[in-house]
C-alpha cells in the first residue's frame, strides 16, 4: 500500500539543504580554469558562468551531478549541503576545482 503521490509537481526531484537566502555566488569559467567565490553557504544559490568560447562542465568526483555550460552561457548548480566538493570539468578533466560550502 502506498502513500499519496504528487500533492505538489512544483519542486524539482532534489530537496532544497537549506532554505534559500536569495544570495547568488557565481563560479566563473574563464580561460579554461575555475574561479571559485571565497565564501558559498548551503543557503546560496550558485551559478556557473562560462566566459570561453568552448562548452565547459562543472561535475564533482563522486559524479553526483553535472552540470553543462555552453559557450558564453550561465547555468545553475544544485543547491549543496554543507561540506568540500572536489570537481572538475568532464569535457576537459585537467580542469579542476573545488569549493567549500558552509
Ligand atoms: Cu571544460
Amino acid at each position: 500500500m502506498l502513500a499519496v503521490f504528487g500533492v505538489g509537481c512544483s519542486s524539482d526531484t532534489t530537496e532544497p539543504a537549506a532554505p534559500l537566502s536569495g544570495r547568488t555566488v557565481e563560479i566563473a569559467i574563464t580561460d579554461f580554469e575555475f574561479v571559485v567565490p571565497n565564501e558559498v553557504l548551503s543557503s546560496d544559490r550558485i551559478v556557473l558562468l562560462n566566459n570561453d568560447s568552448v562548452d565547459h562542465n562543472l561535475m564533482p568526483l563522486d559524479e553526483s551531478f553535472s552540470v553543462d555550460v555552453g559557450a558564453g552561457k550561465t547555468a545553475e548548480l544544485p543547491q549543496l549541503a554543507p561540506g568540500k566538493y572536489a570537481f572538475h570539468c568532464h569535457i576537459h578533466p585537467d580542469m579542476m576545482g573545488e569549493i567549500v560550502v558552509s
